[in-house]
């Protein structure tokens, strides 16, 4: 049976600054998108509790704090992340262009364990503006070259498909998480064969 114990999962955002990281944080975690919320924020992080297919788990969502302009996260940031929000505007091509580094850099500062399979979300965001630049064909097909990661157009001003794509992040991180938990347990599986040996050396065997 599957434990049931509490799960804490970590989330981080990463895109230029400007995108609206803040603003779809504010929104899914708050339900509110103010420019004020922007100027206080000093925490490194928001919980929420939420039901991923019937079991309760805690999101812990990290947002840079602007320091982002200057690449320089730190480790602590990046440090046990189970999922990674990739966001552009669609209205500015060139934070699209970003996403790459953006990859990259994750991949380099987290290390994962296994990173052609780590969990990345890719969010488009303001499509609530009309002056759109980034097609969702051209983000489709950067996010199918990276090994089919799940791509959506949001409006964190609107709260479009913000919900939407957090379930998904919620999801894929308690997936994560789940594989993590799987590799650790890979040394006692060691032991058990050491006690394996130890038994039938002592002759108690009833076969
Ligand atoms: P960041 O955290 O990625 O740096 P912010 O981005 O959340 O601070 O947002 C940057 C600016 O974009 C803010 O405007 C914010 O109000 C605006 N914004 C964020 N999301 C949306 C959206 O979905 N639609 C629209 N139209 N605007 C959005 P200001 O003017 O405060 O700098
Ligand atoms: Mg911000």
């Amino acid at each position: 049976m599957a434990s049931r114990k509490k799960v804490l999962l970590k989330v981080i955002i990463l895109g230029d600054s400007g995108v609206g990281k803040t603003s779809l944080m504010n929104q899914y975690v708050n339900k509110r998108f103010s420019s004020q919320y922007k100027a206080t924020i000093g925490a490194d992080f928001l919980t929420k509790e939420v039901l991923v297919d019937d079991r309760m788990v805690t999101l812990q969502i990290w947002d840079t704090a602007g320091q982002e302009r200057f690449q320089s996260l730190g480790v602590a940031f990046y440090r046990g992340a189970d999922c990674c929000v990739l966001v552009y505007d669609t209205t500015a091509p060139n934070t699209f262009k970003s996403l790459e580094s953006w990859r990259d850099e994750f991949l380099i500062q987290a290390s994962p364990r296994d990173p052609d399979n780590f969990p990345f979300v890719v969010i488009g965001n303001k499509i609530d503006l009309e002056n759109r630049a980034v097609t969702p064909k051209r983000a489709q097909a950067w996010c199918a070259a990276k090994n089919d990661l799940p791509h959506f157009e949001c409006s964190a001003k609107e709260a479009t498909k913000v919900d939407e794509a957090f379930v998904t992040i919620a999801r894929a991180a308690l997936q994560q998480e789940a594989d993590t938990e799987l590799y650790k347990e890979v040394p006692e599986r060691v032991d058990l064969r050491r006690n394996d040996a130890a038994r039938s050396n002592s002759g108690d065997c009833a076969c």
